[in-house]
């Protein structure tokens, strides 16, 4: 089954919107099964956003990550990726569409309040970045068959 990764950033969790975030993912029919409050270190940071380390905003990227608690979360569904990325809204909350997170509730691009893996490989690589196999609890949602054919 698809998984993706996704992280409520350090003003997700000041502003009070983990409950809001989690029930917009969980409201849509994707399953929860990886939930974890942390402080992110710097080297977990840096290696999250390897790929942007010679963009000028990295630096000040991994220090707003390293700078309060996080909430790590992975989602299990068809389709989980795209959808949760759909879900999130375009980087630069000020042209996210309405009725998406960023959309909704913010309005700086360096304080965009959720991260969601943007390919199914890319989820692959942070969700085990992120969490130990154990950490994770897979499980049979009773309402599935009101949900999927
Ligand atoms: P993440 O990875 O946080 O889900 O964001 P996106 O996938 O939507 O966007 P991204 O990889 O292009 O950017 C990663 C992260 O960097 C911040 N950022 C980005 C920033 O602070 N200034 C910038 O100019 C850009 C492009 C926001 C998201």
């Amino acid at each position: 089954m698809e998984r993706t990764f996704v992280m409520i950033k350090p003003d997700g969790v000041q502003r009070g919107l983990v409950g809001e975030i989690i029930q917009r993912l969980e409201k849509k029919g994707f399953t929860l099964v990886g939930l974890k409050m942390m402080a992110v270190s710097r080297q977990l940071a840096e290696e999250h956003y390897a790929v942007h380390r010679e963009r000028p905003f990295f630096q000040g990227l991994v220090e707003f990550i390293v700078s309060a608690p996080v909430v790590a979360t992975v989602w299990e569904g068809e389709g989980v990726v795209a959808s949760a990325r759909k879900l999130i809204g375009a980087t630069n909350p000020l042209t996210a569409e309405p009725g998406t997170i960023r959309g909704d509730y913010s309005i700086s691009i360096g304080r965009n309040l959720i991260h969601g893996s943007d390919a199914i490989e890319t989820a692959e690589r942070e969700i085990k970045l992120w969490f130990k196999d154990e950490e994770l609890t897979p499980w049979e949602p009773a309402q599935k068959s009101w949900l999927c054919e």
